[in-house]
Parts: C-alpha cells; sequence; structure tokens
C-alpha cells in the first residue's frame, strides 16, 4: 500500500501521517525541534509530540493538549497547523511569541481513539481499553480532580463521559499526567483544544469552584475572543467550564493541571463550529479556524507577557 509522503491543512490525515510529519521537522529543524514521547497508550502507541524550543535561558512553557477526544479531528489538524506556523511563519505577533516561550504540543493526546475514528468509526470520543460491557473511557473525565463526583461523569461504563475504573486508570492520561508533573515548575500556561462549540474556557467545570486568579483569566480570555472574531466574524463565548457549557464536568485535564500543578493561565477552546457539521467539520474549514485561534492565542500570551 503507497501512502502520500505529504501533509497538510486541506484535509485530514490519520495518525501516521501527522507522526512521520512531526517526525521529518526534527531532520529540518535539527537545531529548535525536538519529538517529545509522553508514553504509550493503551493499544501500545507512542504518544508524540514537539518541543520547539525558544533557545533562551529561563523561557517558561507552554503545554498544548489536542486530541484527547478522537473525533474531535479539527483540533489535530489545528495543532499542527500552529506547530508549522510556529516554524515558519514571518508575523510579528507569531513570531514574538514563538521565540518567547518553549512550546511543548501534542496534536494527539488520544492516538488508540484518533486511529479508531479513521479505521472503524468516525464518531468515537473515548480511549480504546476494554471493559466488560463496552470500550473506553473519556479521558477528559479519568483526572485525579473530583474524579468520583457523579454531578460531572458516569460510572457507567458504557457512557460516552464514563469516568474509568479508577483516577487515571487510562495510560494516556496517567503518562500525560506524570509528564506535566515532570515540568510543572516551567509550565506557564496550559491550553487544550477540542471540539465543537465556539467557546473559550477557564476552570472549573463545576459549580461552586473557582480559579484563584479567575479575574486575571476572565480579562485576558474577553480580549482573546475579540481578537479571534477580527479575522473572520467568527463569535465566540467566554467563561468557566460550567458556566459556557451549561453542564457540569468533573475529572478534566485543565481543572487538574489549575488545581493540582497550579498553573497560573490555563484555556481550554472548543473551535468550531455551532454544530452545522458539528465533529464533521469541513477540511476546507482547517486553515480559517486555525488562523482565527492563532490570532487569540497571541492576543492570551501577550497579554501575559505583560503581566
Ligand atoms: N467538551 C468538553 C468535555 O470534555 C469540558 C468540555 C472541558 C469538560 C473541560 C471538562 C473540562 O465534555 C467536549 N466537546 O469534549
Ligand atoms: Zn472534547
Amino acid at each position: 500500500k503507497t501512502r502520500s509522503s505529504t501533509y497538510g491543512w486541506q484535509a485530514y490525515y490519520p495518525l501516521t501521517d501527522v507522526y512521520d510529519w512531526l517526525r521529518s521537522l526534527e531532520t529540518i529543524y535539527e537545531d529548535r525541534v525536538s519529538i517529545i514521547n509522553i508514553g504509550k497508550s493503551y493499544e501500545g502507541r507512542d504518544i508524540l509530540g514537539v518541543k520547539i524550543s525558544s533557545k533562551r535561558e529561563g523561557s517558561k512553557a507552554i503545554f498544548l493538549e489536542s486530541g484527547i477526544h478522537a473525533r474531535e479531528w479539527i483540533t489535530v489538524a489545528t495543532a499542527t497547523y500552529l506547530i508549522n506556523e510556529l516554524l515558519t511563519s514571518d508575523n510579528a505577533g507569531i513570531r514574538n511569541i514563538s521565540e518567547h516561550f518553549d512550546w511543548y504540543i501534542v496534536p494527539s493526546t488520544n492516538p488508540d481513539g484518533y486511529e479508531y475514528t479513521h479505521s472503524t468509526y468516525r464518531m468515537w470520543r473515548k480511549t480504546r481499553s476494554p471493559g466488560d460491557r463496552c470500550y473506553g473511557a473519556d479521558p477528559n473525565r479519568n483526572w485525579g480532580i473530583e474524579w468520583d463526583n457523579d454531578l460531572g461523569s458516569s460510572s457507567d461504563e458504557c457512557s460516552e463521559t464514563y469516568r474509568g475504573k479508577g483516577k487515571f486508570s487510562e495510560p494516556e492520561t496517567k503518562s500525560l499526567s506524570e509528564y506535566l508533573t515532570n515540568m510543572k515548575d516551567e509550565l506557564l500556561v496550559y491550553l487544550c483544544f477540542h471540539s465543537y462549540s465556539q467557546v473559550l474556557m477557564i476552570p472549573y467545570g463545576l459549580k461552586g469552584m473557582v480559579a484563584d486568579n479567575e479575574p486575571a483569566l476572565r480579562e485576558i480570555g474577553d480580549k482573546a475572543i475579540e481578537a479571534l472574531k477580527q479575522r473572520h466574524n467568527t463569535q465566540y463565548e467566554f467563561g468557566p467550564i460550567y458556566e459556557a457549557i451549561k453542564y457540569e464536568a468533573s475529572g478534566g485535564s485543565m481543572d487538574w493541571v489549575k488545581e493540582e500543578l497550579k498553573v497560573k493561565y490555563t484555556f481550554e477552546w472548543e473551535l468550531r463550529d455551532k454544530g452545522r457539521y458539528g465533529f464533521l467539520l469541513p477540511s476546507t474549514q482547517i486553515i480559517p479556524t486555525a488562523d482565527e485561534t492563532i490570532d487569540s492565542i497571541v492576543s492570551i500570551l501577550q497579554d501575559v507577557q505583560a503581566r
């Protein structure tokens, strides 16, 4: 079987193409890019990402988690587009954030699920670890924060929001949480991509929990969705998770990173669209989605640098 050796943003690509492209960057940009390996998925796939180094002493780190839900393909495409922009763009705002921070970007944090959405079932969300009756846990309900809260997740292994057999029962969340713990002293910003519904969120997913620096996060976030809108007039909502998505959610990665690792700036996007195509967002929308999302990231990081 032959496979195209190219990667791009006019189509969605399966995991092996994403990984081949990531590996090629290490060769092309050998002074700035190194492959990072977070660990292995349940089915034994590597969870690969890239570190893009600022090459400056004492730079703070930004971690971007993407693709934790398998069917949210636009998140994987947007993450790789961001990698490419950080390495090639002439835009002053993008160059600034590229050179000022050390970037850790993992396009597909649930590689078994992503592969399964390409091979077998496009609408798969969870991991692929087998249970007694059903497969997989929701990797965004599996983290050790309010893990067994029934308001925010399900104990039914067949549910789309099944929290798993225990905190960090899934190898994907366990290894990612360990990787993040090891780098927590340099970690200033944690970003995650989901889709869809066009909202930008800050912690937390449960009513009554409030981020210690919520006023700052709100100021930064309000400006970010303004910046995002400038490019293609895409309207985003903004707020804490429980307020913005109108349901409660526990055991999420961003909430854990905020509460447990005390990372100061944490944001989570629900990318395009608002439901017309939903998870099946046409690939013609990859570049416009990615460009406007990067505008919001530049806005956030300029604010962070100014504080
Ligand atoms: N939305 C997220 C989900 O996991 C979310 C919303 C964000 C919940 C952060 C908890 C924490 O349900 C999608 N589309 O997956
Ligand atoms: Zn999601």
